[in-house]
């Protein structure tokens, strides 16, 4: 697989295509960063990026992991002191979970984001933006009903961010493409470069295929959960034999979600995935490709309860050493 290959796969957008191009082509010294709120423990939606920036490490990229304690007080996540308690806990997860040590820089948001250059930069940011675009940018990351002033200069912060690390590519899923649409926007207005960016798809409620798998809400697989609870939650996952399931009767549109899980999370980090069944059902069948697996899945030579089996199987793989982290 070429670099471009390697950056581009499983991603929801890139912007732009052209920008994505020439930094493929550069041999060395490129940069990506992905921010993170820090919260408890690694769940899969951290782990969806985070299979980017390694996809990005083997393409030459040298990956900077943001633990954004300051966002995430911004974003009303907590007291600051167990903010940032909690980010010194996820460091050692993402290495767990296969993160390149000598490849990955840590960097805690509050050791440069309250520096006065860049205090004086983010007012500099304050005066060209109004506050419906803060507003518009921060409608899938906020949390609570209504806009507090400190979730309007959020996204101003995480476009700041960008020329402060140095980075050339940042990366996130496609709830943060407003905030990256709003830096390309307005850093040009303070002489800096409109960054690139690379979007990884959201992936829908394990439980019903509906909206977008969430920690807070449904079901989520979290690097706490037990083989047991994973073969539990998997189990009762929504997993009609087709990839593009029918809207639901109010119109909800509906994914697969299993099929989405094995996509995003098990064929980038595993060569083959085996589904195990018994010699009477046929025996093992061997996939090198995820495409053959939702083939198989659509003409019913896979039947959903295997595919279950073999995904409850590789997630607790995927898990396993962060779990074994989180004992110690
Ligand atoms: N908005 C992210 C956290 C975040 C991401 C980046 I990239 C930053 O520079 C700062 C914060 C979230 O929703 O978790």
């Amino acid at each position: 697989m070429d670099a471009h290959e390697r950056i581009t796969r499983n991603t929801a957008e890139v912007v732009t295509e052209e920008e994505i191009e020439t930094l493929a082509d550069d041999p060395d010294g490129k940069r990506a960063y992905v921010g993170y709120e820090p919260s408890g423990v690694l769940h899969i939606g951290h782990m969806l990026t985070a299979n980017k920036l390694i996809d990005l490490q083997e393409a030459g990229f040298e990956v900077t992991v943001l633990l954004a304690d300051v966002h995430a007080y911004l974003n009303d996540k907590g007291s600051f002191a167990d903010i940032r308690s909690t980010a010194e806990r996820m460091r050692d997860q993402f290495i767990a979970y296969g993160l390149d040590e000598s490849n990955t820089q840590f960097v805690l948001g509050s050791d440069f984001q309250l520096d006065e250059d860049y205090t004086l930069d983010l007012h500099a940011l304050e005066l060209e933006t109004t506050l419906a675009r803060a507003e518009r940018a921060m409608a899938d990351i906020k949390s609570g009903d209504s806009v507090k002033v400190s979730q309007a200069v959020y996204p101003l912060m995480q476009a700041l961010d960008i020329p402060y690390l140095g980075v050339d590519l940042a990366v996130g899923g496609m709830e943060q493409r407003k905030v990256h649409m709003l830096a390309r926007d307005v850093l040009p207005s303070i002489d800096r470069e409109p960054p690139t960016s690379l979007h990884t798809p959201l992936i829908a409620d394990l439980g019903t295929g509906e909206g977008k798998m969430s920690s807070s809400t449904g079901v989520t697989i979290s690097m706490e959960d037990s083989r047991e609870e994973i073969e539990a939650k998997v189990n009762k996952a929504y997993c009609p034999p087709t990839a593009d399931p029918d809207p639901t009767e109010e119109s909800v549109e509906r994914e697969n979600p299993v099929l989405q899980v094995f996509e995003y999370h098990v064929f980038p980090r595993f060569e083959t995935v085996v589904v195990e069944r018994p010699e009477e059902y046929g025996g093992n069948l061997e996939y090198e490709a995820y495409e053959a697996l939702e083939a198989d899945l659509e003409s019913g030579e896979l039947h959903p309860a295997d595919a279950k089996g073999a995904l409850a199987e590789y997630l607790d793989r995927l898990i396993a050493p962060g779990r074994e982290q989180l004992a110690e």
